[in-house]
C-alpha cells in the first residue's frame, strides 16, 4: 500500500485575504479600495453582493484563530488591507489600522500559529485608482513600496514572511482589459493590449521595490516571496516527446513568460516577448534588474491546469481544449487536472531553471456546491476528493526531489469571491452569511486528520 507521508518540516496551512473576509469596510479610518467602488457598480458583482460585511473577520478574528487551532494548522496565510494602513494610498499612516493587525497577529502567536502576511491581494486604494489609474502608473510601485515600509516597520516585530503580491495578472491583465468588460476591478478597459502590459510590468517593478522595501524596514532577518498562479502547461503523457512539448509550450503563457520569468530570471521570456511584438511594455533602464531579486519562496497559488501534446506543427506543440462533460468544480475554470501542483513545481524548476528556489503552495482548493443537512452538516466529499488528488501530486512533487516546503489550502472559510460574490464558496468551513455562524466541513475533518498524521488520508 502506498502511503503518502510528508516529510517533519512540512508547513501546513491555511490561506485567506483580506476583502474576501474582514468586512468593516469603513471602520477604524479605513477608506475604500477598488474592490469597494467596483462591487458598489450595478452589474458588476454577482447579486450586487459585496465585502462591506464579507465574514465578519475584523470583529471575529479570535472566534476564527480558535478554528484554525482546532485544524490543527501551524501556518495562516492572510492579506494586510492597504486602504486600512495608507487610507489615500500615499502619505498619512492609520495606526488604528496597523493595531487590528498587531491584535491579528498576537492572537494568532497566542496559540502557536505562524503569519505569513500578503501585502497586496487586490485591494488598491481607490485614491489611486482617481488620482492616476493606479497600476496604469509607474507612481503606484513607488506608493506600494513606501506602504510595504509602514507596514513592515511596525510589524515587522511580529511578522517574519513577507509575500509582496498575489498573482499579478489577475489584478492588471483581468483589471484593465482591452477587448472585454473586464471581471475585476476597477474593471477599466485600456485602448491597447500593450497598456495591459505596462499595468503588470508596474506591478512586477513593485514587487521588486516591495522586496528591496521589506528587507530595509524589517528590523529582523525574515523570509520574503513573490505569490503568483502559473499557468501550467501539462503533458498529455509522459512520454519524452510530450514533456517536451509542455516544456516548450510553458514559456509562451503570458503568466509565465511575462511575469514568472522577469521575477526569477531577470528577463521576460524571449518566446513570448516574440509573441508581443509591438505591444511589449516600455521597460526602463534598470526595471529588470530590481524587478529580479532574490527571493526566499516563491508561492504557487494552483487550482488547473492545461494539456499540451506535441504536433507537427510550426511550434512543435498544442495546447489541447478539454472535452465536452470533462469534470470541473464549482467554476467554469475549475477543471480538474491534480497534476498541475507537480508539473507547476517541475516547471519552476525544469523550465523556468530555479530548482534551489523553495517552494510553498500557497492556494490549492476548490468551489463546491455546498449544503447544510438537516443535522447542520456540510458534506463536501467532493472537496475532499479534489484536494485529496492534489495533496497526493504534491507528494509526488517531494518524493522526486522538488523542493517544495508547505501547503496553504484555499480557504478557511467561506468568502466573497470577488465577480462572483459569496455564491461560490471555496471554505472548508461554511458560512452561514446571515448570522455568521461558522460551520466546519467534513472537508475540515478530512485536512485536520491529514495534518495531524503528516499523510494524506
Ligand atoms: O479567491 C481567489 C483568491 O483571492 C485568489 N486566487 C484564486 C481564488 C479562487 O478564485
Amino acid at each position: 500500500m502506498t502511503s503518502y507521508q510528508f516529510p517533519g518540516d512540512f508547513l501546513w496551512g491555511a490561506a485567506t485575504a483580506a476583502y474576501q473576509i474582514e468586512g468593516a469596510g469603513i471602520e477604524e479610518g479605513r477608506k475604500p479600495s477598488v474592490w469597494d467602488t467596483f462591487s458598489a457598480t450595478p452589474g458588476r458583482v454577482l447579486n450586487g453582493d459585496t465585502g462591506a460585511v464579507a465574514c465578519d473577520h475584523y470583529h471575529r478574528y479570535e472566534e476564527d484563530v480558535q478554528l484554525m487551532a482546532q485544524l490543527g494548522i501551524k501556518h495562516y496565510r492572510f492579506s494586510i488591507a492597504w486602504p486600512r494602513i495608507v487610507p489615500d494610498g500615499r502619505g498619512a499612516v492609520n495606526e488604528q489600522g496597523v493595531d487590528f493587525y498587531k491584535r491579528l497577529v498576537d492572537c494568532l502567536r497566542n496559540y502557536d500559529i505562524t503569519p505569513h502576511a500578503t501585502l497586496f491581494h487586490w485591494d488598491s486604494p481607490q485614491a489611486l485608482e482617481d488620482l492616476y489609474g493606479s497600476w496604469q502608473s509607474r507612481e503606484m510601485a513607488f506608493d506600494y513600496a513606501d506602504y510595504v515600509t509602514a507596514v513592515v516597520s511596525r510589524l515587522g516585530d511580529r511578522i517574519t514572511h513577507w509575500m509582496t503580491l498575489n498573482e499579478i495578472s489577475c489584478f492588471t491583465h483581468m483589471g484593465y482589459a482591452v477587448d472585454t468588460e473586464p471581471p475585476h476591478a476597477p474593471g477599466k478597459r485600456v485602448n491597447s493590449v500593450k497598456e495591459v502590459w505596462q499595468t503588470s510590468h508596474h506591478a512586477l517593478l513593485a514587487h521588486g521595490l516591495g522586496c528591496q522595501a521589506i528587507r530595509n524596514a524589517s528590523p529582523v532577518p525574515c523570509s520574503v516571496a513573490l505569490v503568483d498562479n502559473l499557468a501550467v502547461t501539462i503533458p498529455i503523457n509522459e512520454s519524452p516527446v510530450h514533456v517536451a512539448a509542455a516544456k516548450q509550450a510553458f514559456p509562451t503563457c503570458g503568466q509565465n513568460g511575462g511575469i514568472i520569468f522577469p521575477a526569477l530570471t531577470g528577463a521576460y521570456s524571449s518566446a513570448l516577448l516574440e509573441q508581443l511584438g509591438a505591444n511589449v511594455p516600455d521597460i526602463q533602464e534598470g526595471d529588470l534588474e530590481t524587478i529580479h531579486q532574490p527571493l526566499d519562496a516563491l508561492g504557487f497559488n494552483v487550482y488547473s491546469g492545461t494539456y499540451v501534446r506535441a504536433a507537427d506543427n510550426e511550434l512543435g506543440y498544442e495546447f489541447l481544449e478539454f472535452p465536452k462533460g470533462y469534470p470541473r468544480m464549482h467554476m467554469p475554470w475549475l477543471n480538474i487536472v491534480p497534476e498541475c501542483l507537480y508539473w507547476g513545481i517541475r516547471h519552476l524548476s525544469e523550465t523556468v531553471g530555479r530548482p534551489d528556489l523553495p517552494v510553498l503552495i500557497t492556494e490549492n482548493g476548490c468551489a463546491a456546491q455546498d449544503e447544510v443537512n438537516v443535522k447542520g452538516e456540510v458534506f463536501d466529499t467532493d472537496r475532499i476528493m479534489y484536494l485529496r488528488q492534489h495533496l497526493k501530486a504534491a507528494h509526488r512533487a517531494i518524493t522526486e526531489g522538488y523542493p517544495l516546503k508547505g501547503y496553504f489550502l484555499w480557504s478557511l472559510m467561506d468568502n466573497f469571491e470577488w465577480a462572483w460574490g459569496y455564491d461560490r464558496r471555496f471554505g472548508i468551513t461554511y458560512i452561514d452569511y446571515a448570522t455568521q455562524k461558522r460551520i466546519p466541513k467534513a472537508s475540515f475533518d478530512w485536512y485536520r486528520e491529514c495534518i495531524q498524521s503528516n499523510q494524506v488520508v
